[in-house]
């Protein structure tokens, strides 16, 4: 492995409609990367764990009311309160798998009706991903999987607002579009490929940059 001082760690996002399996892939990309010898962390927004987190969890969980243009900017916010701790951990040699990231706040307020524009200027200059690997599935098909409907958000007709605005999102991107109908062995191994190329990349030096670069 390449230790030298440049060697930085990758910054991997997957994103997703909800119940695409974004949450089991994350893990096993970790354990699989860990496996491999790499300093690895999973990571995950909304994080729930801060004060803005937790106003975040209870809008999800419908407990509190807000103004769509406010809890944008918490979600924003929750993202804001990490990038300082995330650059350190990526500059160290951490790879960071990421479950959800400025395009989920981008797309779940785009299909609000909130402006594309105004939703992505408050992510401008938080880290940008190596890579994004977005997690194919129709609204239907994730919509019989268990757990559906419980959070606020997952209802088909709002899931093809958010699939209209992660397309926009895709436009000019070099997003990895991976259909999350195989089997999830399938698209375990589809993924680790993808990912271990773009780790090598970054040990090699690869510089950081910043959103929308
Ligand atoms: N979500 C997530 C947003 O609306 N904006 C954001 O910036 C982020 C990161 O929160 N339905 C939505 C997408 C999900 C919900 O995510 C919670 P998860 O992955 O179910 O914890």
């Amino acid at each position: 492995r390449d230790s030298s001082s440049n060697s930085r760690g990758a910054l991997v996002v997957l994103e997703g409609l909800d119940r695409c399996g974004k949450t089991t892939q994350a893990s096993r990309l970790a354990q699989y990367l860990e496996g491999l010898g790499h300093s690895v962390e999973l990571w995950r927004f909304p994080d729930r764990t801060t004060s803005v987190g937790q106003m975040i969890s209870s809008y999800l969980s419908n407990e509190s009311q807000l103004d769509d243009h406010t809890i944008h900017l918490l979600f924003s916010a929750n993202r804001w309160e990490k990038r300082s701790l995330m650059e350190t951990k990526l500059k160290g040699g951490t790879t960071i798998i990421l479950d959800r990231y400025s395009y989920s706040g981008v797309a779940f307020s785009c299909a609000k009706g909130l402006n594309f524009e105004w939703c992505k200027a408050p992510e401008v200059g938080l880290l940008a991903p190596d890579l994004v690997l977005y997690l194919n599935i129709s609204p239907k098909m994730a919509a019989e999987r268990k757990g559906y409907g419980s959070e606020r958000y997952e209802q088909i007709e709002f899931q093809n607002q958010v699939v209209e605005a992660y397309r926009d999102l895709m436009i000019g991107s070099n997003w990895q579009i991976v259909d999350a109908c195989q089997p999830m062995e399938v698209i375990e191994k589809e993924l680790q490929e993808i990912v271990l190329d773009c780790v090598k990349k970054c040990q090699n030096g690869a510089p950081l940059s910043d959103l929308w670069s």
